[in-house]
């Protein structure tokens, strides 16, 4: 079916409760909802940029801007029936890969529905060509649950909160360090939470010269830092991982399938956080997990605050067999009062969710709701 119009919805959803990480506390997440209309279906994508460019270089505002004059124009008038005919739609236009994101996952979600098919089933297609992967995503009916919990104003609250996660059933639990709050705050956690799957995430917030410091952290029996060096950097996590018995998980180090190359070849990393968003989609996505999943490095599926349309998408690739560590991937009331799905994502009382069986993202969006938080919408159509 061929592409007729391109809708991007501009959304500003207030938080359950405010979210901060070494780079600072939010109260709202703004995300772009990508609607691509084909024929009398439509797909849904998200991409979840945020307001500023603290996390990666992309805004929402720089996408609306490269998926309306750069993407846009390549995929309006063709016709995508399958996964194959994406794999390289963007591939010559550098960076931007939230934006890429968020219109190939409406692609995605399209080619499921008019295949009428799940959308994790879909995602466990190959969408590389040449391999000969068969049918795995989608035969697993759930998937574990993790959350990741912010820097809180003082080490009650956060235990406060991690002791609520874990009555939730949540089966991992991340907590943000920043300098600090690190060595002062994990030994209490880890105290009076002896047994419990514990990570930490740094989002980059330290240098090699802190590696002293960081290799206090060996003693407190923990899953993976995450991203604790620059944003790019791989070199230098490799000589921290030479040092320190706790593995190094790589997030936004990451941005493709070459640096998830380049970083295992340097053993900078012994786990990888694959998140759709920042890799420029599902098919990029898919390939570092293949990748990993040859090297035997586990990795898992990282989150950006998503709302329901996001999420829905990251539980049809953490359907993939290679993730074999707890996603961030948590039940829709973990982030917004009112989501924009319906049903929301719900956590299962064993800590799980289940992968939707129906058609496409399998929930519908609320329309209605999806409304009320729109800061600003445009249509893209063919020119002439
Ligand atoms: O580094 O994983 C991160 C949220 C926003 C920006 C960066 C990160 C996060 C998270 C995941 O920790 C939150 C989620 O569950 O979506
Ligand atoms: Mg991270």
């Amino acid at each position: 079916m061929q592409i007729d119009r391109i809708d991007m919805s501009h959304l500003k959803m207030p938080l359950a409760s405010h979210f901060e990480t070494s780079f600072g506390r939010v109260y709202h997440q703004e995300t772009l909802i990508i609607k691509v209309t084909g024929g009398d279906l439509v797909g849904w994508g998200e991409c979840p940029a945020s307001a500023q460019p603290y996390y990666s270089s992309e805004t929402v505002t720089t996408a609306k801007y490269i998926i309306k004059d750069f993407l846009a124009p390549i995929i309006l008038g063709k016709v995508y029936s399958d996964i194959g005919n994406l794999t390289s739609v963007f591939s010559y236009i550098r960076g931007h890969n939230m934006a890429k994101a968020g219109v190939i996952m409406a692609l995605y979600d399209l080619i499921a529905r008019k295949r009428k098919m799940p959308l994790a089933k879909l995602y466990g297609e190959s969408a590389i060509g040449s391999s000969n992967r068969t049918l795995e995503g989608g035969i697993r009916k759930y998937i574990p649950s993790g959350i990741s919990l912010g820097i809180q104003d003082s080490a009650n609250e956060l235990i406060k909160r991690v002791e609520n996660a874990l009555t939730q059933g949540y089966k991992r639990i991340k907590v943000k360090i920043k300098p600090g709050w690190d060595v002062n705050i994990i030994p209490a956690i880890r105290k009076r939470f002896p047994k419990i799957l514990l990570a930490v995430d740094a989002n980059g917030a330290y240098k090699l010269s802190d590696r002293k410091l960081l290799k206090k952290l060996d003693k407190y029996n923990l899953l993976m830092i995450e991203q604790p060096l620059f944003y790019n950097d791989i070199v230098d996590h490799a000589e921290l991982q030479r040092e320190l018995q706790t593995p190094i998980c790589l997030d936004e180090s990451i941005k493709s399938y070459h640096d998830a190359e380049q970083a295992i070849k340097l053993k900078s990393c012994r786990i990888i956080n694959i998140k759709q968003a920042r890799v420029g989609g599902p098919i990029e996505a898919i390939k570092i997990h293949d990748f990993c999943r040859k090297n035997k490095i586990p990795v898992w599926c990282g989150g950006l605050l998503e709302s329901g349309i996001g999420r829905l998408h990251n539980i049809a690739l953490a359907s993939l067999p290679g993730f074999t560590l707890p996603p961030d991937i948590s039940a829709s009331a973990r982030f917004y009062e009112k989501d924009i799905i319906s049903p929301p994502i719900a956590l299962q009382s064993d800590g799980t969710i289940k992968i939707p069986t129906n058609a496409g993202l399998g929930a519908e969006v609320n329309i209605k709701q999806l409304r009320q938080y729109i800061v600003h919408h445009e249509t893209i159509k063919p020119r002439g």
